[in-house]
């Protein structure tokens, strides 16, 4: 077959400039096309995500313990809370809450004292805390942060990306076991004998762990 019998009509030459024409614009086409594309969704089939703004909010459940005792003056109570959860765990924290209204006189009141005992929880180098208060509302507070910096407030990430986001508030699984506390009642009374004496305190143990799933929502500009 020579060139002449190719355009040997004009049908033929109208095929043949069609055909000459997608040789060269196919080839054009694909080597411009990934220029086109954005940077970013280029490397979200990578894995990285894209870059971006994000609005970062945390759906947050608690799960929590009460563990209420009565305890005379010197008297301990070991108080457990064993925590499992698919979830992530922000923190997880013991409030001993009491208060004393059963003196005759005031200026006597009760207190609690409240130590941990973290080593039945899984990992996480958690240290132990230990403090006092008196009966009069939250007596004792004890926190742990099992993720730096959690507080569950929503805020806008710039220049993350999903996953980058995501890794930044992952617990790596830590905080799972048994939490325990012992809190000793220190139980002051008004000088004087009688029934009507302060003689005991009722203290409210409350465990909670603060478990959240997040939610991303890409900033879109308009
Ligand atoms: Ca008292
Ligand atoms: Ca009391």
């Amino acid at each position: 077959m020579d060139l002449d019998s190719l355009v040997d009509t004009p049908r033929k030459q109208a095929m043949l400039g069609i055909s000459v024409a997608f040789m060269i614009i196919f080839p054009a086409y694909f080597a411009v096309m990934p220029m086109l594309i954005d940077d970013d969704l280029m490397a979200s089939s990578s894995g990285g995500g894209p870059s971006g703004e994000w609005v970062v909010r945390f759906e947050e459940t608690s799960i929590t313990l009460q563990d209420p005792v009565n305890l005379g003056d010197g008297e301990s109570h070991d108080t457990f809370f064993d925590l499992e959860s698919d979830l992530m765990i922000g923190y997880v924290q013991v409030v001993v809450a009491c208060n004393d209204n059963d003196d005759l006189t005031p200026g006597f009141s009760d207190a609690a004292d409240v130590a941990s005992d973290v080593s039945g929880v899984n990992s996480g180098n958690f240290s132990d805390q230990s403090d006092s208060g008196l009966c009069q509302g939250d007596a004792v507070t004890l926190r742990w942060d099992v993720i730096p910096g959690y507080n569950g407030t929503e805020y806008t990430a710039s220049d993350m990306s999903e996953n980058e986001i995501r890794a930044q508030w992952d617990d790596m699984g830590f905080a799972r076991g048994t939490w325990a506390a012992t809190i000793t009642a220190d139980v002051s009374s008004s000088p004087g004998i009688g029934p009507l004496n302060d003689n005991d305190e009722d203290y409210d143990i409350t465990w909670t762990a603060m478990t959240f799933t997040l939610s991303l929502e890409p900033v879109v500009e308009l």
